[in-house]
Order: structure tokens, then C-alpha cells, then sequence
């Protein structure tokens, strides 16, 4: 008897869930705990980190968990580990929904580096307005660079103060272009920083760096180890051995 855990937390997360609900497949959909009113899902859920390796391999034993789908973001490196870790200890299956990276177009501006601190050692020396489109987890090398006017974006409203003086958007997205383009224009953007997080639902703000013709440093993604991986929820459901009705 199948008992899936849906590793969640992004859009794509919620879309599966919305399908293995459909399908009356028996599972638990887990958020992380990283904002303080994350979205409902139509599975039961649960909040907060397990506790690590040896903790998430005891979620799964107690609770007869047969398959473990990580469908988190392509920036939660530290989960997907302790997944492929916990999936090899308990013997249980694991999958990864993953969605393909963006690509740079022709007349894309982008520089791209390999973590935060490059991103901010990226940053030109003469003052300029920086969007900030990381969250709040991951923004204090920034504070190196105070010469720069900071836009940045959260889900929530931050709690602590922040590392440096910046201007703060709460907003939880997705994000539209027409209203990318207009919070660029309005607060005079002329740099963006970006983590390569693939999907639509952060991808307004790289075609409005294009259409305003500005530069993107992108951040891309930690590597991980090796683990089944797909990018379709159709993909995740037949691995769950769920025919989808044809033409449905
Ligand atoms: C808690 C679940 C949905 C929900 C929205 C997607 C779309 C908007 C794009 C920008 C970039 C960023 C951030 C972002 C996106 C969607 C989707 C996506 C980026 C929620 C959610 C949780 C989180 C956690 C949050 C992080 C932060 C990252 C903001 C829910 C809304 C920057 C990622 O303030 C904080 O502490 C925010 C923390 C982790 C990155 C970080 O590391 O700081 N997501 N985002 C999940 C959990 O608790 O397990 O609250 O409902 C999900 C969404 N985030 O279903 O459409 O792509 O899925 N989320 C990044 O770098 O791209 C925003 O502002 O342009
Ligand atoms: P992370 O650094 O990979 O994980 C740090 C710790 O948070 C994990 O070791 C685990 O704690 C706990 N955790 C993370 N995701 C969890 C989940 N879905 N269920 C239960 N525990 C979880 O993760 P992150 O980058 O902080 O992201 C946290 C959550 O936000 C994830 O669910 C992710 O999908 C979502 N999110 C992240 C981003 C992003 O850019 N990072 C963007 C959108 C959404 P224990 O070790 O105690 O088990």
C-alpha cells in the first residue's frame, strides 16, 4: 500500500500534491517552516525540519512512508541530501521533481556566478540600485557593499533587523512582468541578483531584466549528488505507479 512523502515548499510541490490528492493516493506534504503562513495543501501537512538525517529516516520508519518524492526548491540542497541519505538507509524509494534551469536568451545580460558571495563581489564599485530577488536567508555578504541602493524582496515581513539599510518588499509572488517592469522603473533597478530557481513563478523578473535591458547576476544551483529526477508531475505520478486516464 502506497504512503507517499511529498517533500514541498514551491509551486510545482503544490501542483503534485493537488494530483496525488486527485488520485486518492495516501500521503503527507511537509513545508520546511520557512514562512509563517505557507499556503494549504489538499494533503495532510506538516511544518518544520525533521532533524536531520537520522530524524527524517525515523519519519519515515514510524510512519510507514513507501515512496519520498523531493519536490523542494532546486536551492534546498541540504533536505535533498538528507533525503538521498535517509531514502539509502531506510531502503525506500526516492524521486526528485526538479524543474529544468532557465537558460540564457540572445540579448540576455547576465553574469553568472557560483554562490552569494560572488554575487556580491559581482556588483560593480560605483553605486547602483540592486533587486535583491534571494529572500532573506542569504543576503549579508551584500553588507560588504553598502555603496549600493537595496531593493529586497521577502514572503514575510522580516522579524530581525537587517544586515544593512535596504528597502523591502513583502510579497509572496508569483510575479507578473507587467509588475516586474513596473517596480523596476519605478525604483530606478539597474542591477538584479537571481538564483537560477527555474519555473514561472520567479521568471518575470529575468524577462523584464531583458526587456529594460539590464543586467542579471545569476546564481546558480548547488550540485547534488545523483538521484532519479524528473521535471513533470506526470513523470512523478506514473513513478508512483498511478496510470493517469487517458485524455484527462
Ligand atoms: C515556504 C511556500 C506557490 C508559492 C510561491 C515558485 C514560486 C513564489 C519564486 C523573487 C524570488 C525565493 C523565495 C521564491 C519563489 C514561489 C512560490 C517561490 C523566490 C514559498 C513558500 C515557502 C517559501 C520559502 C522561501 C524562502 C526563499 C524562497 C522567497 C508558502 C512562498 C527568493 C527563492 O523570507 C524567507 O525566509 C523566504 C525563504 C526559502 C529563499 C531563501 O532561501 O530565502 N522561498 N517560498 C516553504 C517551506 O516552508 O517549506 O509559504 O506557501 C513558495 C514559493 N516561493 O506555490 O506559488 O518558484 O515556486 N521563494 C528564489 O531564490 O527563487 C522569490 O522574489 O523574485
Ligand atoms: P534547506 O537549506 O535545504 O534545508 C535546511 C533544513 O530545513 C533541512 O535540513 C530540514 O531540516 C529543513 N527543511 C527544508 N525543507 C523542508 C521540508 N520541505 N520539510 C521538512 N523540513 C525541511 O532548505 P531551504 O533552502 O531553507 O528551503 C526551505 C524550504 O523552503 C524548502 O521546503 C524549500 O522547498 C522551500 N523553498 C526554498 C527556496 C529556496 O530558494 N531555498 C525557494 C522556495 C521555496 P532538518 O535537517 O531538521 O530535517
Amino acid at each position: 500500500m502506497t504512503r507517499a512523502l511529498v517533500l514541498g515548499g514551491i509551486a510545482d510541490a503544490s501542483l503534485l500534491a493537488a494530483e496525488i490528492a486527485r488520485a486518492g493516493i495516501d500521503a503527507v506534504y511537509s513545508y520546511g517552516g520557512r514562512t509563517r503562513a505557507p499556503a494549504d495543501q489538499p494533503l495532510p501537512t506538516r511544518i518544520g525540519g525533521f532533524g536531520g538525517v537520522s530524524g527524517l529516516a525515523d519519519y519515515i520508519r514510524r510512519n510507514g512512508i513507501t515512496h519520498v518524492i523531493d519536490a523542494t526548491h532546486p536551492f534546498a540542497a541540504e533536505i535533498s541530501r538528507n533525503a538521498i541519505e535517509a531514502c539509502a538507509k531506510t531502503g525506500t524509494p526516492l524521486i526528485a521533481l526538479e524543474r529544468a534551469p532557465w537558460t540564457r536568451a540572445p540579448g540576455d545580460n547576465w553574469i553568472e556566478v557560483g554562490d552569494v558571495a560572488a554575487a556580491a563581489a559581482a556588483l560593480p564599485e560605483t553605486p547602483a540600485h540592486v533587486f535583491l530577488a534571494i529572500g532573506r536567508q542569504h543576503i549579508a555578504p551584500f553588507g560588504a557593499r553598502p555603496q549600493h541602493a537595496y531593493t529586497l524582496r521577502f514572503v514575510d515581513p522580516p522579524e530581525a533587523p537587517l544586515p544593512f539599510a535596504a528597502d523591502v518588499i513583502v510579497s509572496r509572488g508569483p510575479f507578473t512582468l507587467d509588475g516586474e517592469l513596473e517596480m523596476m522603473r519605478m525604483r530606478g533597478i539597474n542591477w538584479i541578483v537571481a538564483r537560477n530557481s527555474g519555473g514561472d513563478g520567479a521568471r518575470a523578473k529575468i524577462d523584464a531584466a531583458h526587456r529594460l535591458g539590464l543586467p542579471v547576476i545569476m546564481i546558480s544551483r548547488p550540485t547534488l549528488p545523483e538521484r532519479l529526477r524528473v521535471e513533470s508531475v506526470a513523470e512523478v505520478m506514473q513513478w508512483l505507479g498511478h496510470r493517469t486516464p487517458l485524455g484527462a
